[in-house]
């Protein structure tokens, strides 16, 4: 999953594993930018199945990832989220787990009028999944 490629006006994300279970102690981290400041970053999701109140993704504004002022949605439990659509270019998701018990994850889709998209992973301190994901964007 690290490491990767992706292309196109559009892509997928999902929890590490996926459709297999997560693990325990992940920490993720994904920012969608499209490079083009007029656009705004729609997420769409398929499935959804976190533990519920321990089990976390986070969805933000802007690209300060984590950063409680930017909050949009902190979804848990398995009931699949509506669209969720940004306020301006960028968009961040910061998925957590605890240590016990994993279920299915999510899948997701974004979508912003992309033309081309970089996926990056980083290290984190974290234990876990320890993904961070850098996805930006330029129109042709
Ligand atoms: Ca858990």
């Amino acid at each position: 999953m690290c490491d990767t490629y992706l292309r196109g006006p559009s892509g997928v994300i999902t929890s590490p594993n996926y459709p297999v279970q997560y693990d325990n102690n992940a920490y993720c981290v994904w920012v969608i930018t499209a490079l083009n400041p007029a656009k705004v970053i729609k997420l769409t999701f398929e499935e959804f199945d976190l533990e519920r109140g321990y089990d976390t993704l986070t969805v933000g504004d802007g690209g300060q990832a984590g950063d409680q002022k930017t909050v949009l949605y902190v979804l848990t439990g398995t009931t699949v989220p509506d669209l969720i659509v940004s306020t301006n270019h960028q968009m961040w998701l910061l998925f957590q787990t605890d240590s016990v018990r994993n279920l299915l994850g999510f899948k997701a889709t974004y979508e912003g009028n992309l033309s081309s998209v970089l996926g990056v992973c980083l290290p984190q301190k974290k234990q876990g999944c320890g993904l961070v994901w850098i996805l930006s964007s330029q129109d042709m």
